[in-house]
């Protein structure tokens, strides 16, 4: 099939338009962990199928242009590979393979290899430039862009269709998209480290807290921790997509650091150097948890004290604690997800 000129023109300005909507989209999946993140999942959803819609028509545009092996169209392959991979890996994690083999998650690869891709993607929009005209998209640009957008929600609605009569496990998953894993149970909960940190070995009795507050500084003992006996039913929910739902125990962070007057954020950080910061609004909710289903925490799980942050992702749950610091830096003084 060889596409007219238009047709090609409405189906690159279509990619152009939903690639970055999926990446924002997913990013917004990501970095929510309220109820609110029903919507930025389910655009999501609807915008990912809506570049399968396209691959017919983007398949057409990119053979004949491959045959001319313009310069750059290896990397242009290269682009397509990885957004392969990527739906491929999206519709694998939403039915419910969550393990791909290697330790990774169809998650990880899927985050993985979209990232890659935008690079490319922006290498490739640039060398091949396709102009928008804005001040009149013709009635076929308008009826084109509509058809694409009914398209992506009756398809998202047909993958959840098919998911539920199908008694899928996909069609079980929270509101954020992640699978249940060992609720109840946190030998079954996956340990789940954000980037590159090893689980270490910490010992009880040399293990201390760092507690910074207006008054100073004071360091609490494993002791004057596991005494709290606060509980918590808080869910865990990893971006690698799976949660758990746990009984945390331990002492709430507002009876830790007491008034927080002038204070603008709390800096929780790890033995390892993870850190998150926290506004102080949050502090009622905060939990710093020395045992869970009432076993002290396994070393994999944040032995001797890790946060609850429940209604946020797991990469705000520090584990490993050694000190909660009150500051005057407001809390979105930090990268938006976590560097390490
Ligand atoms: C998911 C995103 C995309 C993928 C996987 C993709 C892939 C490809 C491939 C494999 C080719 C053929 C090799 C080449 O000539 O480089 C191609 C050609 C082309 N692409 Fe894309 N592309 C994407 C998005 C875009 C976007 C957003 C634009 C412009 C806004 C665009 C414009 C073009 C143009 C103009 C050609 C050349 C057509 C020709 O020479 O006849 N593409 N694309
Ligand atoms: C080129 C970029 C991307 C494309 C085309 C894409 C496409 C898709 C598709 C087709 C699905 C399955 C949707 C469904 O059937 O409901 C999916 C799921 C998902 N993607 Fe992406 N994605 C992209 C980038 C990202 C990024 C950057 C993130 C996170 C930072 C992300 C996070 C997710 C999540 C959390 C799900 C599961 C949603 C659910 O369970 O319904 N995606 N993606
Ligand atoms: N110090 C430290 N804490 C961390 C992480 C990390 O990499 N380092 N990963 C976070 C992420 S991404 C998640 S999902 C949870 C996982 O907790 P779990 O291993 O107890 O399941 O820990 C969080 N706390
Ligand atoms: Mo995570």
């Amino acid at each position: 099939m060889r596409l007219e000129p238009a047709a090609a023109r409405r189906t690159n300005l279509g990619l152009l338009a939903l690639v970055p909507a999926a990446m924002a989209t997913g990013a917004a999946a990501y970095a929510i962990g309220t109820r609110w993140a029903t919507w930025a999942v389910v655009a999501h959803g609807a915008v990912g199928i809506g570049v399968v819609a396209l691959v017919p028509w983007k398949s057409a545009v990119a053979g004949p242009a491959l045959r001319r092996r313009r310069a750059g169209y290896a990397s242009s392959l290269g682009l397509a590979a990885l957004v392969v991979v990527g739906l491929v890996t999206g519709f694998l994690h939403v039915t419910g393979v969550r393990r791909l083999g290697f330790g990774l998650t169809s998650m990880q690869v899927h985050v993985g290899a979209s990232l890659l891709a935008l690079p490319l993607f922006v290498l490739h929009a640039v060398a091949r430039p396709v102009p928008v005209r804005r001040a009149d998209p013709g009635r076929r640009d308008l009826l084109g862009a509509a058809a694409l957008g009914a398209g992506a929600l009756l398809g998202w609605g047909a993958v959840e269709g098919v998911l539920r009569l199908g008694g899928l496990p996909g069609a079980r998953r929270r509101f954020t998209g992640s699978h249940e894993r060992g609720s109840g149970q946190p030998s079954a909960m996956p340990v789940t480290q954000w980037l590159d940190d090893d689980v270490p070995a910490l010992d009880a009795d040399t293990w201390r807290l760092a507690v910074t507050t207006a008054d100073g500084d004071r360091r609490l003992r494993y002791a004057d921790v596991a005494v709290g006996d606060d509980r918590r039913v808080a869910t865990i929910d990893c971006t690698g997509g799976w949660y758990a739902e746990q009984t945390w125990e331990g002492v709430p962070l507002a009876a830790l650091l007491g008034p927080t007057a002038g204070a603008r954020s709390v800096l929780v950080r790890s033995a390892t150097g993870y850190s998150r910061r926290f506004p102080v609004a949050d502090i009622p909710h905060l939990l710093l948890a020395t045992r869970v289903a009432g076993e002290p925490l396994s070393p994999g799980h944040g032995f001797p004290a890790r946060l609850v942050a429940p209604g946020r992702r797991g990469f705000w749950w520090v584990k490993w604690v050694t000190a909660v610091e009150l500051s005057d830096r407001p809390w979105w003084w930090q990268s938006p997800f976590p560097l390490t």
